[in-house]
């Protein structure tokens, strides 16, 4: 599991200390990369309301006195309509194989669904032992928590899942489920330096942040349409340069994103270059291009030249 990092560099874990890998999957929008983010205490994963926001694994590291476990959040799992939404979805299988546990994450203010259902099935054939999460429950009005947590125990009784309930957003249940984790992790060494809290470089974060703003700022297709690259980041002492190109599908969608003399994209900046000073803290000076590029989600060449590729595991 351990890519790059030589072992030998960490420190010698205390006695009693366990450690391991949880995959996070479910259907988009269920608050997966939310609940990572909380977990382990700063936002390394984007979220927003609307539905397929994550596009890559991205690791996310939490180390206690007792354990250190590395989250994988995935893109939610879905029916792929392109390219794209094919890789996501491979990639949040080949997840599932490659870790130690399961947190299957269910929106718990409403009833399983058909979504949730095709994942418990995919779930059932693999080995990894799962964990059902109802997430949301602070959206749960009380009366009805007690028929949707029956709509789930069907699959969790099927699997002998244990279930647990919480809320990403009040963090409400949380400090039980991290427990609860930590309980059937094997003893194990640290997979990353204690104060790492991602496996990700600050430059993939800062494409992501992008991202995220224009995901809070456009509507419909427009979201789903968009990729980012870093082009260039230059550190002086007292600021960060940062240029990035927006890539778009079309020249309407240029059009979107600069907005009326360019009053959108100047938002998307100003919204991503202050969450990026958060990230590293520091002033950051950023400039954004716009640029089309044509059916990029068709293209596996183009998928993986903005970052898209599919996961090891065929
Ligand atoms: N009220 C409430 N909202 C939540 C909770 N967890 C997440 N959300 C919201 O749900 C929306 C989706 O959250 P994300 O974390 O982006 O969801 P995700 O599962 O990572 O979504 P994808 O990456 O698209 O699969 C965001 O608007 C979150 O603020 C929660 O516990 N309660
Ligand atoms: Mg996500």
């Amino acid at each position: 599991m351990v890519d790059t990092l030589a072992l030998s560099s960490m420190p010698t874990p205390p006695p009693g200390f366990r450690s391991g890998f949880v995959a996070i999957v479910g259907r988009p929008n269920v608050g997966k990369s939310t609940l990572m983010n909380q977990l382990i205490g700063q936002k390394v994963a984007i979220t927003s309301p609307v539905a397929q926001t994550t596009r890559n694994r991205l690791r996310g590291i939490l180390t206690t006195d007792q354990a250190q476990i590395i989250f994988v959040d995935t893109p939610g799992i879905h029916k792929p309509h392109h390219e794209l939404g094919k890789v996501l979805v491979h990639n949040a299988r080949t997840a599932i194989a490659a870790v130690d546990v399961v947190l299957f994450v269910v929106d718990g203010s409403t009833p399983a669904g058909r979504g949730d259902l095709f994942i418990a099935d995919l779930l059932m054939s693999a080995k990894t032992p799962v964990f059902l999460g109802m997430n949301k429950m602070d959206l749960c009005p009380l009366e009805n928590v007690a028929a949707i947590a029956d709509s789930y125990a069907a699959f969790a009784t099927r699997g002998n899942w244990p279930l647990c309930q919480f809320s990403a957003v009040t963090e409400s249940g949380l400090p039980d489920l991290q427990q609860q984790l930590i309980s059937v992790l094997e003893p194990g060494p640290y997979y990353y330096p204690p104060d790492l809290v991602t496996d990700q470089p600050e430059r993939f974060i800062m494409g992501e942040l992008i991202r995220e703003q224009i995901l809070h700022h456009t509507r419909e297709e427009v979201p789903h349409s968009v990729a980012i690259a870093i082009d260039r980041v230059e550190e002086s002492p007292t600021i960060t340069r940062v240029l990035a190109t927006i890539h778009v599908e079309r020249d309407s969608q240029k059009g979107i994103v600069i907005g009326k003399r360019g009053a959108m994209l100047k938002a998307i900046g100003s919204s991503a270059r202050l969450q990026m000073q958060k990230l590293i803290t520091g002033k950051v000076y950023l400039e954004l291009f716009v640029k089309v590029q044509p059916k990029w989600r068709q293209s596996r060449t183009r998928l993986a030249e903005l970052g898209y590729q599919r996961d090891g595991g065929g």
